[in-house]
């Protein structure tokens, strides 16, 4: 049986400004994944460090921060069977124009430095990531009727 996980996903801010909040939400919400918690604000350069510390040091870094910081985004926990691969596979690849028909960057992004949606990329990552965004009584359990038409 597949793990049960929570992954942090961003709806940044283009994806705020487009109208695409919902979008994003939707594909994930559509494919089994189930919403934990949910806060919307912007993330300011020091979050914005700590989230992307990473990144530090690389070409991409200031401007990755300027723009994750450029407006308000939804922050979200999702929770479900293998969530962080899945949320991924839905997310579609980093650089938009390689990410496949069908995900949201491959539909709604042409560019990396505008793609729309952060997921976390591995267990540790997304235990640090929503950590960070989120305190534990701010993620809610709960069950839904039909989780058991999802996962067997
Ligand atoms: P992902 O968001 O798919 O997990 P990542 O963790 O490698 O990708 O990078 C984080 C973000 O940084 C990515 O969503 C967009 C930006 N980024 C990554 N590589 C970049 C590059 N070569 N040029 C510009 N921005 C880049
Ligand atoms: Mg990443």
């Amino acid at each position: 049986m597949a793990d049960t996980q929570r992954t942090l996903i961003i709806a940044k801010p283009d994806a705020v400004q487009r109208g695409l909040t919902g979008t994003i939400i939707s594909r994930l919400e559509g494919r089994g994944l189930k919403l934990v918690a949910l806060k919307f604000r912007v993330i300011d350069e020091s979050l914005a460090s700590r989230h992307y510390a990473e990144h530090q040091g690389k070409g991409f870094y200031a401007g990755l921060v300027d723009y994750i910081g450029s407006g308000p985004s939804a922050v979200m926990v999702f929770e479900g069977s293998d969530a962080i691969a899945a949320a991924r596979a839905s997310i579609g690849s980093t650089n938009p124009v390689a990410a496949a028909p069908g995900t949201i960057r491959g539909d709604f992004a042409l560019q990396v430095g505008r793609n729309l949606v952060h997921g976390s990329d591995s267990p540790d990552s997304a235990a640090r990531e929503v950590a960070l965004f989120f305190e534990a009584d701010e993620i809610v359990s709960y069950t839904r009727d039909s989780d058991r038409w999802v996962v067997e």
